[in-house]
């Protein structure tokens, strides 16, 4: 998969990009990653990608020209027929999701474009950007953080990334639950103990409890993973106490 980046700090992109499981990938070559300075699209003698907003108003906007002529250069001369996913990050996209994540890893291109300052002008988002992505209802002070998530979420699913593809199955969010506790050695540390079950070798019962685990902790903390499949329904009574 090719990853285009256009953003003012292209240097937010180096080190996160290089660790881990991303890293690897892009080692192997599974994952192309360019990341581009909106202000080499600029053209003129101060490289200026903001100006006020017309009409008035509080702050700066991004100005138009950059963003199109950089989205062209990542085309580049495209295979007939392909179309790269062009993404705007954006409080007013379309939330995350695991399942979004799933749809654009079979993309063979994405262009994520990050807009600083009070945001863009329109031209960008109707004309440039074929979707709009929020990371969720907070703000922060650009779109550079949020890039680096939908990278992190969608380059881990690229066919090949993960060594073992079984463990992309059973993430949380994959499978609509949470995980259990989990522990390692030592047995006993400052008095802290592990469930006698975990170090009796009996895989049923190790299984059983696991998946008992599971379902206690998604009713507690995050019922509504249960109820949108239909499986559990949230026990309001036990569990708020309001
Ligand atoms: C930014 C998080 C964009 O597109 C908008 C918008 C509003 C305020 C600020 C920005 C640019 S900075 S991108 C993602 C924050 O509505």
């Amino acid at each position: 998969m090719l990853i285009d980046v256009v953003t003012i700090f292209p240097e937010v992109f180096a080190q996160p990009l290089q660790v881990g499981v991303l890293g690897r990938a892009r080692d192997e070559g599974l994952l192309i990653i360019r990341v581009h300075d909106l202000r080499d699209f600029t053209r003129d003698r101060h490289s200026v990608t903001d100006e006020p907003p017309y009409g008035g108003g509080p702050g700066m906007v991004m100005k138009p020209e950059p963003f199109f002529r950089a989205v062209e250069f990542c085309r580049g001369r495209e295979m007939p027929g392909t179309r790269p996913r062009v993404i705007l990050l954006t409080p007013q996209g379309r939330s995350l999701t695991h399942h979004r994540s799933e749809e654009m890893a079979l993309e063979e291109h994405l262009i994520l474009l990050c807009p600083r300052y009070e945001g863009i002008d329109e031209r960008v988002r109707q004309w440039v950007a074929t979707h709009e992505l929020s990371i969720g209802d907070y703000v922060i002070s650009g779109g550079e953080m949020a890039a680096l998530v939908v990278i992190d979420a969608v380059g881990r699913l690229v066919p090949g990334v993960l060594g073992h593809p079984q463990s992309a199955k059973t993430d949380s969010f994959a499978s609509p639950q949470l995980e259990g506790p989990q522990y390692t050695r030592p047995a006993r540390y400052r008095g802290l103990g592990v469930p006698d079950v975990l170090r009796s070798g009996d895989h049923g019962a190790i299984l059983k409890w696991h998946q008992e685990q599971a379902r206690v902790r998604t009713r507690m903390r995050r019922p509504q993973l249960l109820s949108s499949r239909g499986e559990w329904q949230y026990d309001r009574e036990r569990f708020d106490d309001d």
